[in-house]
């Protein structure tokens, strides 16, 4: 069974960070270890939310696992909370990456052309360094823009996105994959640039005229799942597009839906069918 380890924070109310990522990987068929990087009631949207920094566990808890001769197929990244955090990703990922293990970087720090709480376009550079290194990227328009010191529209083509696209290979990211990305009424999906080969990947499925928080995370677990489940990159977008959309409909459908976030976990059973699990 393949091992992936993600490093995010845990947001104990929230359908977000850790608590898709578990589910949604380990339905998958792939072990995902936890790097925790702290503990909050929820997360930064709801006001009032407590939050327990795990900063100074992260290096302890992987020197530990060095000696223990533990590795991964794969290091997936989501909220960070601080440039220190950042900084030791990358360690982690100097010490782990060795053995071939990819380095998938979702930046979560922004959406609707707004930081989420507590960031800063410096964070947002920070962030764009560790993109560098990273096999696959994952931003949203926002997080890109940021990163790329671009003003941020909600108009654009896509000659614009894949300008953008490759900026940000050009800072070293091997593929950079854009989530959300709409270039006509009624479909949404992603667009990603391979750097080796310079070509260009799209693929797009049902958008449905809501938004909801929680679907970059979705989305970046899925694609983590398929990934490092063996199924190529593009075809872990596609399946990453169709589940993310499946967990909106799902939401839509269901009378109780929550307001901070969508109903995945009802869409599991029909990703796992997808995957021929
Ligand atoms: O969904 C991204 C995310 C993860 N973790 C925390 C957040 C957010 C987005 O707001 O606040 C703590």
């Amino acid at each position: 069974m393949k091992r992936i380890v993600t490093v995010q924070d845990i947001s104990a109310v929230g359908k977000c960070s850790l608590t898709v990522a578990l589910p949604i990987i380990s339905a998958m068929g792939v072990e995902c270890a936890v790097l925790p990087t702290a503990v909050l009631s929820t997360h930064t949207q709801f006001s009032g939310f407590t939050f327990h920094d795990l900063t100074g566990e992260m290096a302890p808890i992987a020197a530990h696992w060095k000696k223990e001769g533990l590795d991964f197929d794969a290091i997936y990244t989501g909220y960070l909370g601080s440039f220190e955090q950042i900084s030791l990703v990358e360690d982690f990922y100097q010490s782990f990456g060795q053995n071939g293990a990819k380095l998938v970087v979702d930046p979560a720090m922004a959406d609707n052309g707004k930081l989420y709480y507590g960031f800063t376009p410096e964070f947002a550079k920070k962030m764009a360094g560790l993109c560098a290194k990273a096999d696959l990227i994952l931003p949203n328009l926002t997080e890109t823009c940021f990163m790329l010191g671009e003003p941020y529209s909600p108009e654009y083509d896509r000659e614009t996105i894949r300008g953008y696209l490759k900026r940000l290979c050009a800072m070293g990211a091997k593929h950079a994959a854009m989530t959300g990305v709409s270039y006509e009424k009624g479909k949404i999906g992603v667009e990603m640039l391979d750097a080796e080969t310079g070509e260009f990947f799209s693929y797009f499925n049902e958008h449905l005229p809501v938004a909801f928080h929680g679907t970059g995370d979705i989305f970046a677990s899925a694609t983590v799942g398929a990934y490092a489940g063996g199924f190529s990159l593009q075809e872990s977008l596609k399946i990453a597009v169709d589940y993310t959309l499946e967990c909106i409909r799902k939401t839509l459908a269901d009378p109780c839906a929550r307001s901070y976030g969508v109903n995945f976990e009802e869409a599991i059973p029909d990703l796992v069918r997808r995957i021929g699990k």
